[in-house]
């Protein structure tokens, strides 16, 4: 049955369901993308605008035909207000989830909600500190109540002060680094440019409002509104989304788990959850451990339920619950294919509507849960936070009355599973480390490890599933190089037991030996996608131990197979802090030579971080060691 190779896929269960749904000519996404060629070159150049309906315009960057839209929009405007968009949906996104979770804290705190507690009293303490609101004299759900507060006040404020969370979280040397960067633009363009952000809906607002016809056409203006909007994503909305999911549902700690599609049993009912959100897939979780559901489930000839997680939905639960992963983003259907999934319950982002068909050709009940992703086709099942638990129930009851129309006939499930260590929060490094950052910044001052590298992001259809994130991240270790991460590339890792203490071996010998003596593998799953928040938190602690910026540091992001709008918020908070960050494939700004002289060349100068595009995972890999051995150069290690 299994197909040893596939174009499109590296993950050999992929490749095994890809195999039956081209014997029964079955849709799916890659058949999707061959059917869209050629896909539109100016729109993958950013040379397309849309904005007005005097257009669309396109600029050909070979020089044929006008070289300025209808209003006067050359390429460097159209390329640089389309990437300021890109940046604010992609923030909007994260930054709504955040919002979410500190609205749900505010019921908790205030009783309004009795569906959830606070169950890390710790870190509300040590948020509160942070944040420097006082806790003596309150109760912790007075305490939550004010914690919750200060990070809705995030979203809405209105001064012109940065937001309290970016404020109290970002090293001062890199607060200091973004003013002296904000007075330099403000030269260049005699307009007042900030960085720091202000609000978090407020700088996506900005974009909206600047890039509407007739506003801002200074590539370098936009490019400091999205390098704004986006740090309001990482050190305010995200980071927001982390810390309180941490006070609600626990910080992660270290556990093993399972990854890829045999997660699925065949004897059990099995709920996939997807999207982003732990709010309703914790209760999902929950419930399908109860007495009670696996009775029910018993009653319909299963043994059981059983729960397994897809995307970032599948992070935040295997983070905190251990709860197993069927896989990244290009699984999401695959999954249906098994024909062993009695339901497929999502909340947001990163769904295909596409599996409303699919589920339809099997006995899946696709489930939609929020009111932002209503999907033609779905059943939707309106989540309320308030109404938690017998929301959740209903949802697990639907799956099992799901089960006993399974076609046992359609159902395969490949059996490849590897394992990983899972659930690296800040805090669990921190306590593998001794509880301070010392040892790690030890060995990698005396180069045992040369620096550590931030993978991220998603799969692409465009790219071989996997395949980059499995071949960078194995070269980079092989170099010596601690690889953390988050979203869909710590899937591909776990699936490729890359997360495994067996993976210890794959590592040169001083990270190997490191490994070895913390008993933790050489590649650190640290989460979701909000959770890139804990890579700056990370950097952030780092940096401050050492007394220098962000930017001094070995370290580089990379997002090898990114597909989403919050990519591109990711990668410009990481570049806005510092660090270098590798793309593939190539962001739709290369026709324009003013943006891709600022963001890979110009931002370096300022910023000390910059972004660089390489489509072979090994130059991706020389690259990074070489940027590396730069910065170690200039610390003097
Ligand atoms: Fe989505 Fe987060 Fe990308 Fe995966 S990684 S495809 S955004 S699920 Ni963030």
């Amino acid at each position: 049955m299994v197909l040893k190779s596939d174009h499109r896929s590296a993950d050999p269960a992929a490749i095994a369901l890809l195999k039956i749904a081209d014997q029964n000519d079955m849709d799916h996404i890659w058949q999707r993308l061959e059917k869209q060629q050629p896909q539109c070159g100016y729109g993958q150049l950013g040379t397309c605008c849309r904005i007005c309906t005097q257009g669309p315009c396109r600029i050909d960057p070979l020089g044929e035909g006008p070289t300025q839209g209808v209003c006067g929009a050359t390429a460097d405007t159209m390329v640089a207000r389309n990437l300021a968009r890109m940046a604010a949906v992609g923030s909007s996104a994260h930054s709504d989830h955040g919002r979410k979770v500190a609205l749900l804290l505010k019921a908790v705190a205030s009783g309004t909600n009795r569906d959830y507690t606070l169950v890390n009293e710790p870190k509300l303490q040590a948020i509160a500190a942070k944040l420097g609101i006082e806790a003596e004299g309150l109760s912790s759900l007075q305490l939550a109540d004010r914690v919750a507060d200060a990070a809705l006040d995030c979203f809405g404020s209105q001064t012109e002060e940065p937001v309290s969370f970016a404020a109290a979280y970002m090293p001062q040397r890199r607060q200091q680094q973004l003013k002296q960067v904000e007075a330099t633009l403000q030269q260049a363009t005699g307009a007042r440019v900030g960085l720091m952000p202000r609000g978090i809906d407020r700088e996506a607002v900005d974009i909206l409002h600047r890039t509407h016809f007739g506003c801002d056409a200074e590539p370098l203006s936009l490019i400091a509104q999205t390098l704004r909007c986006s740090l309001g994503d990482g050190w305010g909305g995200s980071l927001i989304a982390t810390e309180l999911q941490d006070v609600l549902f626990g910080t992660p700690t270290v556990r093993t788990i399972k990854a890829n599609l045999g997660v699925l049993d065949a004897e059990m009912v099995n709920i996939i959850v997807h999207g982003h959100e732990p709010v309703l897939s914790e209760k999902v979780v929950a419930l399908a451990r109860s007495p009670q559901m696996n009775e029910a489930a018993k009653a319909v000839g299963a043994k059981g339920v059983n729960v397994a997680g897809l995307c970032c939905t599948g992070n935040e639960i295997l983070m905190r619950q251990g709860v197993g992963v069927a896989g990244n983003m290009l699984h999401s259907e695959l999954a249906i294919m098994t024909g062993a999934v009695e339901a497929l319950v999502v909340d947001v982002q990163c769904i295909f509507p596409s599996l409303a068909d699919l589920a339809s050709c099997y006995h899946t009940r696709f489930i939609t849960t929020s009111e932002q992703v209503t999907i033609p086709g779905a059943l939707h099942i309106q989540f309320e936070e308030q109404h938690a638990d017998q929301i959740a129930e209903r949802i697990v009851r639907q799956a099992i009355e799901a089960f006993p129309r399974r076609n046992a006939a359609k159902v395969y499930i490949p059996q490849e599973t590897a394992e990983a260590v899972v659930g690296f929060s800040v805090e669990q490094i921190l306590a593998a480390l001794g509880g301070t950052p010392a040892p790690l910044v030890e060995v990698i001052a005396n180069g045992t490890i040369k620096g550590v590298v931030g993978i991220v992001g998603c799969n692409n259809v465009k790219v071989k599933q996997d395949q980059f994130h499995q071949q960078l991240t194995r070269e980079l270790i092989k170099r010596d190089i601690l690889v953390i991460g988050t979203g869909c590339w710590a899937i591909a890792a776990a699936k490729a037991g890359l997360m495994n203490l067996e993976a210890q071996d794959l590592a040169g010998d001083g990270l190997q030996a490191v490994c070895k003596s913390l008993g933790i593998p050489p590649v650190l799953h640290m989460g979701s996608c909000v959770d890139c928040s804990r890579m700056l938190v990370l950097a952030g602690a780092l940096a401050d131990y050492l007394g220098v910026d962000i930017s001094a540091l070995p370290l580089a992001g990379s997002a090898p197979e990114w597909t989403t709008e919050k990519a591109v918020a990711i990668g410009s908070y990481f570049v806005a802090s510092g660090l270098p960050v590798h793309l593939w494939p190539a962001p739709p700004i290369l026709g324009s030579p003013a943006v891709t002289q600022i963001l890979t060349e110009g931002a370096k100068d300022l910023l000390g971080g910059y972004f660089f595009v390489e489509e072979d995972p090994v130059a991706t890999a020389d690259r990074m060691l070489a940027i590396i051995q730069e910065k170690r150069a200039a610390l003097g290690i």
